[in-house]
């Protein structure tokens, strides 16, 4: 990629963003003194910052630019679709043509008979939704009291009240008084971890009985639903024992509570097929997507309801909306996304070739002294990071302070590879070639290695 210079300097861009600009997840007087890594164009795996260095971005972005970056149909789209309707809403008894369109297209997509789509500006905003449509839902079949969403800690919903609330990240909750008020937690089904002597299919069990110990004990005349996603990402790749899910499934089917799966990593050909549910042989009732729907081209969300869900909550007036559900320009990008998504076979081509191609790099790294354990579904995988592989120790020192010396490898080495706690995980573009494959393996590898070599110098490593 040529350079292209019609920026100021970096260090004055990044003077600039330290004075003006918040930073999500930041700490933000330390990331002032050090300067943010000016991000300038992008295509394909490929992001190239202010200095004109390529970097291969092993996260999608934020798990969500499936189909990779410069796609200039999308552009294309977007333009046509601003010149033509820019905004329209549809809460008044309107509707437009791209979101007529898109409701068809993911009701044709999703799984079962969901066929039904609420849209938001993001997965914060769908699950917003979602914790207020179950409620009303329960309210309307004259269960006013059945309004306990059980969740999971370590799960990833969102950043708004509800959001945070239903998902199980303590680094949250303890920040703005949540979780609020009738959201339940148990325990994820993270065997590296949590498992101890057990092994992971009789742990998967355990975990997934919690389910049921938590109706029990809350009375299911209580409980609305039960949220998860199908593998946790912002958790750290977190797949379950094979024995979870079909316990969590069997528990769902035997009482009256509804099944909310989050997909908004998951969705979209993550996972080598279009949801996750499908991988995992998952039923829900509802389905939150957000991220792969349009590859993070436009912000757009929704959830998708089953007809009984639908059905339900049709016969009221559902008092809900967003300025931007259903934006036409976002819906009118979706659309070509998901078109190049099915006529290019990019899920096939994950579920059946470069998908177990990068599988099989993966857990080549197994053989590194610094990794405990391998996990991958589709193109989300995860490491773990031990000082000692047969114990699964943790390291120590606090919590995620290795994975972060790792990822400080990973950028120095001009690959986008995150942490979370001891974990690192990818989760690159889905068009991701056998040779960038390679050359993510290689990076990684070099990565770890580096993080040894200083891990050793300061005694953490013996
Ligand atoms: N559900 C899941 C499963 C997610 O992963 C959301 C909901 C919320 O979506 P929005 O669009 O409101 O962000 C997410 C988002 C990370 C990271 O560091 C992960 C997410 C967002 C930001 C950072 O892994 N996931």
């Amino acid at each position: 990629m040529e350079m292209i210079t019609n920026h100021m300097p970096t260090a004055e861009l990044q003077a600039l963003d330290a004075a003006h600009h918040v930073h999500p997840f930041s700490h933000q007087d330390e990331l002032a003194a050090k300067g943010a890594r000016v991000i300038t164009r992008a295509k394909g795996v490929t992001l190239v910052d202010s200095e004109g260095i390529e970097i291969l971005d092993a996260m999608a972005g934020l798990w969500c630019v499936n189909i990779g970056y410069g796609r200039e149909e999308l552009a294309e789209v977007a333009a046509r679709q601003m010149k033509e309707l820019p905004y329209y809403n549809t809460f008044f008894q309107t509707t437009h043509v791209p979101v007529i369109a898109l409701s068809a297209k993911l009701a044709e997509l999703a799984p079962g008979d969901l066929n039904h789509v609420f849209f938001g500006g993001s997965g914060s905003e769908a699950n917003d939704t979602n914790l207020r449509l179950v409620r009303t839902y329960w309210a309307q079949k004259g269960k006013p009291e059945k309004k306990v969403v059980i969740s999971r800690h370590n799960a990833y919903h969102g950043s708004t009240m509800a959001g945070a609330s239903l998902g199980g990240m303590s680094g949250m909750h303890a920040q703005g008084g949540l979780p609020i008020p009738d959201i339940h937690h148990i325990n994820q089904p993270n065997w590296y971890t949590e498992g101890g002597d057990m092994d992971p299919a009789e742990f998967g069990i355990k975990r997934a009985q919690e389910l049921e110990k938590a109706i029990l004990e809350m009375g299911e005349d209580r409980v609305a639903a039960f949220i998860a996603e199908p593998v946790q990402g912002a958790g750290g790749v977190i797949v379950a024992p094979d024995t979870y899910w079909p316990e969590i499934q069997r528990i769902c089917d035997k009482y009256e509570i509804l099944l909310i799966v989050d997909e908004v990593i998951c969705g979209f050909g993550r996972t080598g097929n279009w949801f996750g549910s499908q991988t995992l042989n998952i039923r829900p009732d509802i389905i939150t997507i957000a991220k792969g729907l349009s590859s993070g081209y436009a912000p757009i969300a929704a959830s998708i309801l089953s007809d009984e869900v639908a059905e339900v909550i049709n016969a009221t007036e559902f008092n809900h909306g967003y300025t931007y559900s259903g934006h036409p320009v976002a819906a009118a990008v979706a659309l070509e996304n998901l078109r190049i998504l099915e006529e290019e076979n990019i899920i096939e081509t994950v579920r059946e070739d470069t998908g177990p191609y990068l599988k099989e790099k993966w857990e080549s790294l197994a053989d590194h002294p610094l990794v405990g354990e391998v996990k991958i579904v589709g193109m989300m995988g995860s490491l773990a990071l031990t000082p000692d592989k047969a114990t699964r120790a943790p390291f120590k020192t606090d919590p995620g302070t290795v994975g972060f010396k790792c990822r400080e490898h990973c950028f120095a080495n001009n690959l986008i590879m995150r942490h979370v706690g001891d974990r690192m995980v990818i989760s690159p573009p889905l068009v991701i070639t056998k040779a960038e494959i390679d050359t993510l393996i290689e990076r990684a590898r070099k990565a770890l290695d580096l993080t040894l070599v200083q891990l050793k110098k300061e005694g953490l490593f013996k």
